[in-house]
């Protein structure tokens, strides 16, 4: 096949080479004979960075001289992972440079493998966020990331007796050669203090709010290099510091000790990334946090606004699109409020229209201990003045808006309020969200239908168009060109190369599927990738498995909802039977999973546990003959799941139906060919309607099933009962064989499966699981059979990339226009 966008480096190797060569002298200070492989990594940055910056500074141009209209993704977290690789083949230098640091005598693989991840988020919120920022500037749509720029990212997980333990995350320990300190663009953030109404003669009154202690905001660039390189756009990560001037005045009086402290704790602001924990819920420090970086990010957005428009105010929501990820940046919006009306001098309806045309927001999650409440006694303390915005938007939204609809309902007024009249009171940030944005969207068709239906129904009424779906998607330049070179490169031969900018090519393959050739071509490319993975198990854990096991993954983070614990039943079940029967017939299966707890989650801590000592017992058992390995990898992350999804065989996508609001590493799985065990939720639905269902192993209650049985009164003990298998696998984690000599220890899990009600119907999909796995088995037997369906699963893709679900989001949303670079 002809090749299709041939890449034309802007280096050749030669230049390549000396510019590695220059940037360990000029920029390191040491040479390639005292250079260790770090060294080598930040040269190598430093020498792609020549590239970047020339990039950057013209596409800064371009967009600065046109004013165009941009979107501002307001994100808490962005999990960018490592930053190196992807630079490379989004410049399309990668085989370039991994010829020149051949020739240097070094391998470009080892050196990408120096890098510390950028963990700045939680999971799929924070790496939908990093994929969305790659196609933005891939697509040459004009976007500032905002976000915080943590000191330390999402804690590192180790095992200590199976248990997992927290360590801090110190990527930048050692500085990051990515970033850019923009001191020319600091900003100050009041925190506390009080509001003063001052009145004017003839003109009124105005409030005042005077702070009690300010931040300083040191934005922190990091360039997002576009595929193909022509747009660089930027993340603009925020990080506090301690505001001299307010400082001064302690120190004046004396306090130098004090003034030291009052500086110490201005730092902590951006200290750390707060894991989704519900124990963290409603923590001064988070509430600062997000205002903190909703300040800066607001005023750096007027900044640039009123140096291209003046003041002239209502062109706002034309040139400024700000998109809240979740519910976490909610606070911009009484801060814009506040800006407009305070600091610009506008009147309230005109600064509340502009509001409301320019700010719109994606749910992430029904789930409703996720949904974000604050105390307003936290935030009359911490932001008074946001409090009296947030009480009349709220005032005059239940006056104009439901009292017109229903009009005498005090119920509907309650329940659709900000304000929660609870003990104590609370402000509901997504109910502010919905009453101000123009768009509210989902992340998958069914979560939109569910937003609608379940959780904003009276929303939905008053503002029936407001609520939409834009399905999530992923990264083909990171998941796969980047993470699968051995496929990528069959699909370069096969298709032409361009799918790394239009996936729907990948539909090409699917002709493919059933030609024995290019089948074993795709198995020896999954195979060497197990080899990889297979070495890295040996590695990290000293667990031999063998590549002709099914490799079966489960890798998310670990909540109840996506139910790793159905994952772990089924595992005894099988040791059961093989220990029952040495001859039980089944292709040997290697579970592994990967996953952080959050560190007050206690259920989920113990179902880490329980996995890691049902591994060392199934590990070191002889009797099973290799025919079951269980691994639970340590400290999961962007840069393990790069070699974990092209490695699996089988996906595991498991949750209750409607709780996963989309899923994305369900993606990247079948998007490397992996065949997917599934429950009806989530994105999962929807790949089923573009790979066939038939392609899949669907398993378990619908939506409309779970909704049903939770009504009826559903009862874990029925099912327990009813099936022996289960009953025993259930009853041997009251026993002390997983734990010699301390028996009960793995009997929470077995307790809230049953006494605790299983909230998540891991009873109830046991046996449906049961049957799909058995499925699983079968088809595997027949090597050309799977092969099959795994290329089918691969060129059904094309819609979940993020590529078109940036598309959705520019049309349905942002009325955003691409923008040529010149
Ligand atoms: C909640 C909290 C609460 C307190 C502190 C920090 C924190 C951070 C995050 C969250 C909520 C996370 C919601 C989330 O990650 N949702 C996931 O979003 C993915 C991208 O849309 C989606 O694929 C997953 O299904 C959904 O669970």
């Amino acid at each position: 096949k002809q090749k299709t966008s041939v890449a034309v480096p802007s280096v050749n190797c030669a230049e390549m080479q000396q510019a590695i060569i220059d940037r360990l002298h000029k920029g390191l200070g040491t040479d390639k004979n005292k250079a260790n492989n770090k060294a080598w990594w930040n040269a190598t940055c430093q020498a792609v960075n020549e590239l970047v910056f020339e990039k950057l500074t013209q596409t800064h141009q371009n967009h600065a001289e046109k004013d165009t209209r941009a979107v501002n993704y307001l994100s808490l977290e962005f999990l960018m992972g490592r930053l190196l690789s992807n630079n490379l083949q989004n410049l399309e230098v990668f085989d370039v440079t991994q010829q020149a640091l051949k020739a240097l005598g070094k391998d470009l693989y080892e050196i990408c493998d120096e890098e510390p991840d950028m963990a700045l988020g939680n999971g799929g919120l924070g790496r939908l966020a990093a994929c969305f920022i790659d196609s933005l500037a891939t697509l040459g749509y004009p976007a500032i990331g905002y976000g915080i720029h943590y000191e330390h990212g999402l804690f590192k997980q180790e095992f200590q007796d199976g248990r997992q333990i927290e360590r801090p995350d110190t990527w930048r320990e050692y500085g990051n050669p990515w970033e850019i300190c923009r001191p020319e663009s600091i900003q100050f953030v009041p925190l506390y203090g009080y509001v003063e109404t001052v009145y004017e003669q003839g003109k009124g009154s105005r409030k005042v709010w005077h702070a009690g202690q300010k931040l300083k905001g040191v934005p922190w660039d990091i360039p997002i290099v576009g595929y193909g390189a022509k747009t660089v756009n930027i993340l603009r990560l925020w990080e506090s510091r301690s505001h001299e001037a307010f400082d001064w005045d302690v120190f004046n009086a004396g306090g130098y000790v004090d003034a030291q402290a009052e500086k110490s704790k201005a730092e902590t602001v951006s200290k750390v990334l707060y894991p989704n924990d519900s124990t963290d819920a409603g923590k001064e420090l988070r509430l600062i946090q997000q205002y903190f970086f909703c300040a800066c990010s607001v005023k750096d957005i007027l900044r640039r606004f009123k140096r291209a428009n003046k003041e002239d105010w209502s062109l706002l929501p034309e040139k400024v699109a700000i998109q809240l990820n979740d519910t976490h940046p909610t606070i911009a919006i009484p801060e814009l409020m506040r800006i407009l009306i305070d600091e610009e001098g506008l009147e309230w309806p005109e600064a509340w229209e502009i509001c409301q045309k320019t700010f719109a927001y994606t749910n992430h999650t029904l789930l409703p201990e996720a949904l974000e409440k604050w105390s307003v006694a936290l935030f009359e303390k911490v932001l008074p003045r946001h409090l009296e915005i947030i009480y009349e938007i709220n005032s005059q939204f239940l006056t104009k808006v439901v009292e017109k609809k229903w009009p005498g309902d005090d119920a509907k007024k309650s329940k659709l309020s900000v304000i929660e009249e609870s003990q104590p009171r609370m402000v509901r940030m997504a109910n502010l969200c919905v009453i101000t944005a123009y768009k509210v969207n989902g992340v998958a068709a069914v979560h939109s239908e569910l937003v609608k239906t379940d959780l904003f129904p009276e929303f939905h009424e008053l503002f029936p168009t407001k609520l939409v779906n834009v399905t999530n998607g992923v990264t083909p330049r990171r998941w796969l060109k980047a993470c699968n070179p051995g496929l990528a490169t069959l699909l370069d031969e096969t298709i032409g190369d361009d799918w790394v900018l239009n996936l729907d090519k990948l539909k090409g393959i699917l002709p493919k599927a059933t030609d024995s050739d290019f089948q074993q071509r795709f198995m020896d490319i999954k195979k060497e990738n197990k080899m990889v993975m297979a070495k890295i198990i040996k590695e990290e854990t000293d667990v031999e498995v063998s590549v002709d096991a099914i490799f079966d993954v489960q890798i998310k983070r670990l909540h109840e909802y996506k139910r790793q614990q159905l994952n772990l039943i089924h595992i005894l079940t099988l040791y059961k039977r093989l220990l029952e029967d040495p001859d039980y017939d089944m292709i040997p299966r290697v579970f592994l999973f990967g996953a952080k707890a959050a560190p007050g989650y206690h259920m989920a801590k113990e179902i880490i546990f329980a996995l890691n000592k049902i591994a060392d017992k199934v590990n070191n058992d002889v009797r099973i003959k290799d025919k079951l390995k269980v691994v639970f990898l340590p400290n999961y992350r962007v840069s393990l799941a790069e070699k974990m999804f092209p490695a699996a065989d089988v996906s595991e996508q498991i949750s209750t139906a409607g709780l996963e609001a989309s899923g994305t590493g369900n993606m990247k799985f079948s998007l490397n060919g992996a065949l997917t065990i599934g429950t009806m939720d989530g994105a999962n639905i929807e790949m089923a309607e573009e790979i066939g269902a038939e392609h899949m192993f669907i398993f378990g209650l619908s939506v409309e099933e779970v909704k049903a049985l939770k009504a009826e009164g559903y009862n874990p003990y029925d099912y327990y009962y009813n099936n022996p298998e289960l009953k025993s696998v259930l009853d041997w984690l009251d026993s002390d064989f997983f734990t010699p000599s301390h028996p009960g220890l793995l009997s929470d899990i077995k307790r809230s499966l049953l006494d605790w009600g299983d909230e998540y119907l891991c009873l109830a999909d046991y046996e449906s699981y049961v049957n799909a796995h058995q499925a699983i088995d079968t088809l595997y037997r027949d090597q050309s059979a799977w092969a099959e369906k795994a290329i089918l699963n691969a060129g059904a893709m094309g819609k979940f990339n993020s590529d078109r679900s940036i598309e959705d989001y520019a049309t349905k949303i942002w009325n955003l226009k691409k923008f040529p670079i010149t």
